[in-house]
């Protein structure tokens, strides 16, 4: 089973993405910045080993950055589209924030998806990459990567967490999730506000709806609502999970 460590910047260089921009200035990313910032964690199964798409239609449907590899053919690098912010906890109340904070991403492709090198970052200087030392972050089709701030279910409210972040912090009452690529390419971004209808409950984590799991609609807080899903901890939330629909 593949281990991941989860990697911190110690520099930020980057000029920080404008609301709603379709793309970031290349940000200044050398990999020598990178460093390991958790102990390595086990990739859950759901994660690691995505199911290939079946066909050849969608070996068709493959883009030029597919690559062929050991692990399939049918793994690109995403593309503005691929990656959508589909859930995150800002406001844990079973655990501390400093405990109990993670973010859902969800690959929105029908074949798997390396998020290697994505970076995350927010409009005042919060960043971290995902690493995986080269190998590869693989998600399947329509499968999510939960990213958090506590590894450990026995403290951070019972979520199952694929890959631990620090450097990176979700304010509870109005922040930034920016997902890009090295190249500062912006592949979703969701801006959240409390004055803006967004469902920032107290131990809810706010949800997509799943009718509207794309960049665009998931900047609309009306396609989001607070998760009524129960957390081991007491919180609510599904993370690594689907969302339900919101009405
Ligand atoms: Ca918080
Ligand atoms: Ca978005
Ligand atoms: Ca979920």
């Amino acid at each position: 089973m593949p281990t991941i460590i989860l990697t911190a910047l110690v520099s930020l260089g980057s000029t920080l993405p404008a609301a709603g921009g379709a793309s970031l200035p290349a940000p200044s990313l050398p990999g020598s910045s990178f460093v390991p910032s958790t102990a390595p964690l086990a990739l859950s199964p759901r994660v690691a080993l995505g199911a290939a798409a079946p066909g050849s239609a969608s070996v068709e449907a493959c883009r030029a950055t597919c690559r062929d590899s050991a692990l399939g053919p049918l793994l690109s690098k995403p593309q503005p589209g691929d990656v959508v912010i589909s859930e995150f906890m800002s406001n844990p109340a079973a655990v501390s924030d400093s405990q109990g904070e993670w973010i859902e991403l969800r690959n929105t492709l029908p074949w798997r998806l390396d998020m290697e090198g994505l970076v995350i970052s927010d409009a005042d200087g919060d960043l971290f990459g995902l690493s995986n030392g080269g190998a590869g972050i693989l998600i399947g089709p329509g499968a999510t990567l939960v990213l958090g701030n506590n590894p450990d279910p026995a403290t951070n409210g019972g979520v199952e967490i694929d890959m631990a972040y620090t450097g990176f912090v979700l304010a509870n009452g109005e922040d930034e999730i920016y997902v890009h690529t090295r190249a500062g390419v912006l592949l979703d971004a969701v801006e959240y506000s409390a004055a803006g209808a967004w469902p920032l409950t107290p131990g809810c984590s706010a949800s997509l709806d799943p009718g509207s799991s794309d960049p665009l609609s998931n900047d609309d807080p009306g396609n989001w609502c607070a998760s009524s899903a129960p957390l081991p901890g007491g919180d609510s939330g599904s993370p690594g999970a689907p969302n339900a629909p919101c009405q």
